[in-house]
């Protein structure tokens, strides 16, 4: 995967692109990422990227020439066209389907857009979409275009060591996960549930399958709604819907 930035603060990404996972996708040739100053092309002297909005009224605007010239010079000579994808508060919010979707291009270009708005004609004549990353209000398209990158290259096949991987996150994207305990049993007098030291591999399974689905009917009861529970999840979920009725 190719991924092409576009952004008035590269340097917010110096960081995240020599770190970890990232790194190691790149070093093993499984991504590249460029990053474009879009103040490079801005063609006035004082390299100034914006200017009054039409009409009047409060703060500036992108304008448009710096966008077509830096996404023109990226595309000349592409003959498969990458999806130009605009960071935006008004684009439809990224989920791990969404990610799954993007996982699955050769190349993308992310264009980070800040608090001022952009000119419209850039949306309108070189924008394919637009994706935010939720309903929280941030200073620029920056932070979001790392965690799509972050979400994406870790489901390119090889990034990670197991490929088991893409089907535990399936399981963790309809359920919450499972308590998890590692040494010493015993912590300053907290220890760790019995099963998990019994041995008994199938009570082991049915525990943390029902923990799984206690948590998600607690935390985040809307997730079960989009699972295909088992008999099985149904009788655990049964059991703790009634343990709970009787803990009022
Ligand atoms: C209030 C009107 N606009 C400012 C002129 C809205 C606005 C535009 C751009 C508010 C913030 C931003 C900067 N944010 C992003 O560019 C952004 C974003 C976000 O703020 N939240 C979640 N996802 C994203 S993706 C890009």
């Amino acid at each position: 995967m190719h991924v092409d930035i576009l952004t008035i603060l590269p340097d917010m990404f110096t960081g995240f692109v020599n770190t970890s996972i990232i790194k190691r996708a790149q070093k093993k040739g499984h991504l590249s990422i460029n990053l474009v100053n879009i103040r490079d092309y801005a063609k006035n002297k004082h390299r100034k990227l914006d200017d009054y909005p039409f009409g009047g009224g409060p703060g500036m605007v992108m304008q448009a020439e710096p966008f077509f010239l830096a996404i023109e010079s990226l595309l000349s000579g592409l003959s498969i066209k990458p999806p130009v994808i605009l960071m935006s508060p008004q684009g439809e919010v990224f989920d791990q389907n969404l990610a799954n979707e993007l996982a699955k291009e050769e190349r993308l270009v992310l264009i980070c857009g800040h608090y001022e708005g952009i000119d419209e004609r850039v949306r309108e004549n070189l924008v394919d979409r637009e994706i935010s990353i939720g309903d929280y209000v941030l200073t620029g398209g920056e932070l979001p275009a790392m965690v799509i990158i972050d979400a994406i290259t870790r489901l390119i096949p090889g990034v990670l060591g197991a490929p088991e991987g893409a089907k535990e996150d399936s399981f963790a994207m309809g359920f919450l996960e499972y308590p998890q305990y590692t040494r010493p049993r015993s912590f300053r007098g907290l220890d760790v549930p019995d099963v998990l030291l019994s041995g008994n591999h199938e009570e082991i399974r049915r525990w943390r399958r029902k923990k799984a689905i206690e948590r998600t009917w607690l935390r985040r009861p809307e997730l079960l709604n989009n699972v295909k529970l088992s008999s099985e999840d149904e009788e655990l979920l049964a059991e703790i819907k009634g343990l709970s009725k009787g803990n009022r």
